[in-house]
């Protein structure tokens, strides 16, 4: 079924006829300012009820009463947009439709999940978790912080086929292919030990991190804290992304080296700016703590700067200094790297002056500005990318830094400082040329007007309105914000902080996401749900723009998507096979039975067991959750999946189906016997 608008003017005029009508000017404002709720308060009057008494007995006032209207999707329908927002160190990415703010759905990506059998016994999470871990000599790393997703694009414009996410304290992407909702790769950056920002170029040509926390070399590479000037370094990687393939390719990826200060968000240009990204920095200053060891707490010591510098690189020549197989590069770690001193005499990168401690790094949808904003400044500043590229031409600088590196006139590059509020970090945009800032410290959002061409040069860069947000906001999001096209419409507050918002459930809270409508000159609050982890970012797409599956084709690798899979199972040929070292199961799953349904081994045997469901109808997933081996799996219509596993210790082990499949569902069942050696 398609979402569909209903004539929801019909019921509106309704409503505004008989109860909006007049009391709309009440000035409260949903969610502001009233009594909280008491639970159990509300009576529902029965059918027959006017609307005008149901809202009363709800104790809403009209705003409150005209949002849940406007939000509301009813039994069977679907929301117009869906979000990704990142799980934060939960490590899944979670769906969530919007306006309603129903989750839909959990994306298990950097931790073991159960009901997915994510990382779980099944060889598909499993291999994904153990690969794309952090270093092979230390423990398969199985949690990860997700916080910047991003879907994967063409010509500007979400395409619906591809979601990349950031792992912050391992720098490590993730590949979430949209078909099936399932992480395909987790690829460890070479050469960092930490990322933080993500975004993905106009045709999702690379996928690009900036590292947070500097490092002398990467996993596994010692160099004293006191070397930090001379032995550590930043970087900004593009991971080569291979479309039909669906993987990024490291052997076609390469990094630029960065000083290294703490290089935060980034993100790309686009129009007259595309050859360009930007990220900011924090801690220019170099400063690496030792508060027991008589230098300042590092939060003081990387704040006395009043300026940090937003990185300007030239992405397209740096690519073709790679193409050209220039021997200045270096290869490490299994990518070529561009030396800083490379960069620096290459002209690739350049440096601008920014309100210290920046957060947020936004690029305006049409590229002419660069957006970014100090949490210690209440301003966002704009930059013209024409006036840095006269900079660049005309060798306007201030200064080199440290390394040599040029730092543009800060007059000559500013377009606008615009005073929106405390504590301000990421800017979103809309289809009308406004700006919207999160104001962590004021747990607001501010909206401006960008200068030409959205705005004329008297009505551009003026602050036009601004909301309270419960509480303390991080990201923002508005449905294309990112893109060539933001779509307006709607604004998502990802909160930090939910204090009261929703009953206490003991003292760890959950956070809060709030949507706020921008139909209109004033923004408002119509809609607010908790989230599971720390909803770091998001990203907003048309409901019917993803191009998802609702079965795997017959014998599907979900691994590979490969079809047949080489280990798929055909009806008919379920067998057991001893192997040299165990036995190897080939077992087809179908209402209401595993077949083979009694697995006898030795104990000591490796047991490989590949299981594909044989069903073709929609949502007809079936489980294998085998009793105390720690195994389960989820094998969706048309799936296969292999587990592979030591039957160390003896004993009758049941294995049953996980999901509640079929009125002999509870007879889905079977043996796993280990006999003594
Ligand atoms: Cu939390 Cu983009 Cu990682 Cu800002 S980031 S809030
Ligand atoms: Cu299959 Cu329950």
């Amino acid at each position: 079924m398609k979402p569909r608008t209903r004539p929801l003017h019909l019921l509106a005029t309704v409503i505004s006829l008989s109860f909006l009508g007049g009391a709309a000017t009440t000035g409260c404002r949903a969610g502001k300012s009233r009594p909280a709720a008491k639970p159990g308060a509300v009576a529902t009057p029965g059918e027959g009820a006017s609307l005008e008494a149901i809202a009363q007995a709800h104790n809403l006032d009209p705003a409150e009463a005209r949002a849940a209207l406007e939000v509301y999707t009813p039994p069977g329908r679907y929301d117009e947009f869906t979000m990704f927002s990142s799980g934060g160190h939960s490590g899944s990415v979670y769906v969530v439709g919007i306006p309603s703010l129903r989750l839909l759905k959990e994306i298990p990506v950097f931790s073991p999940n159960t009901w997915q059998g994510w990382g779980q016994g099944a060889d598909e999470g499993d291999k994904i978790l153990r690969e794309g871990s952090f270093s092979p000599n230390l423990p398969t790393q199985t949690w990860g912080d997700l916080h910047h997703p991003q879907l994967s694009l063409t010509k500007g414009d979400y395409d619906g086929q591809f979601l990349f996410a950031s792992d912050k304290p391992t720098g490590r992407v993730a590949v979430i292919d949209l078909r099936d909702f399932h992480t395909k790769q987790i690829v460890k950056t070479p050469n960092t030990i930490s990322d933080h920002a993500l975004f993905v170029m106009e045709n999702t040509e690379y996928v690009v991190t900036a590292t947070f926390q500097p490092s002398p070399g990467g996993p596994g590479v010692y160099a004293p804290l006191e070397t930090y000037k001379d032995r550590y370094r930043g970087a900004i990687t593009f991971h080569k992304f291979d479309r039909a393939a669906g993987r990024i390719v490291l052997a076609q990826s390469f990094q630029i080296e960065l000083p290294p200060y703490f290089q935060d968000l980034a993100i790309g240009g686009k129009g007259p700016s595309k050859d360009y990204i930007f990220t900011n920095s924090l801690n220019t200053e170099l400063s690496t703590g030792g508060n027991l060891e008589g230098r300042p707490p590092f939060e003081i010591g990387a704040s006395r700067n009043e300026m940090d510098y937003m990185h300007v690189i030239n992405w397209r020549r740096a690519e073709a200094l790679v193409l050209s197989g220039s021997p200045k590069l270096v290869e490490k770690g299994g990518i070529k790297v561009i030396p800083l001193e490379v960069a620096r005499d290459e002209g690739l990168l350049h440096f601008v002056p920014e309100s210290k401690s920046p957060h947020g790094c936004d690029v305006a949808p049409g590229g002419e500005y660069i957006l970014t904003s100090g949490k210690l400044d209440p301003h966002v500043t704009a930059y013209s990318f024409a006036k840095i590229k006269k900079a660049i031409d005309e060798k306007n600088y201030e200064k080199l830094d440290p390394y040599g590196i040029p730092i543009l006139n800060y007059d000559a590059v500013k377009e606008a400082y615009i005073e929106v509020g405390l504590g301000p970090l990421h800017t979103v945009f809309d289809d009308k040329g406004n700006g919207y800032t999160s104001l962590f410290l004021d747990s607001a959002v501010a909206k401006f007007t960008l200068g030409p061409p959205y705005h004329s040069a008297a009505e551009g860069w003026k602050l036009v309105d601004k909301i309270d947000i419960n509480y303390n906001i991080g990201h923002l999001q508005t449905p294309g914000s990112n893109t060539v096209r933001p779509r307006g419409r709607y604004l998502v507050a990802l909160n930090k902080w939910v204090v009261d918002r929703h009953p206490a459930m003991g003292p760890l809270h959950p956070q809060n996401t709030q949507l706020i409508d921008l139909s209109g000159d004033k923004m408002r609050l119509v809609n607010e749900a908790p989230s599971i982890g720390e909803p770091h970012n998001a990203t907003i797409i048309e409901t019917d723009r993803i191009a998802a599956w609702v079965t795997y084709p017959a014998l599907t690798d979900p691994a590979t998507m490969q079809t047949p899979a080489a280990n798929a199972t055909k009806q008919g040929d379920e067998r057991i096979e001893k192997t040299a070292d165990g036995v190897h199961v080939h077992m087809v799953v179908i209402r209401s039975q595993y077949k083979p349904d009694t697995i006898r081994v030795k104990q000591g045997d490796r047991v490989v067991i590949d299981i594909t469901n044989a069903e073709s109808a929609r949502d007809a997933t079936h489980g294998f959750g085998l009793h105390g081996y720690n195994v389960t799996a989820s094998i969706d219509p048309g799936a296969t999946q292999r587990i592979e596993f030591i039957a160390s210790q003896p004993g009758a082990y049941p294995f049953y189906c996980t999901e509640f499949c079929s009125a002999l569902h509870m007879e889905m069942a079977g043996w796993f016997m280990v006999e003594p050696r």
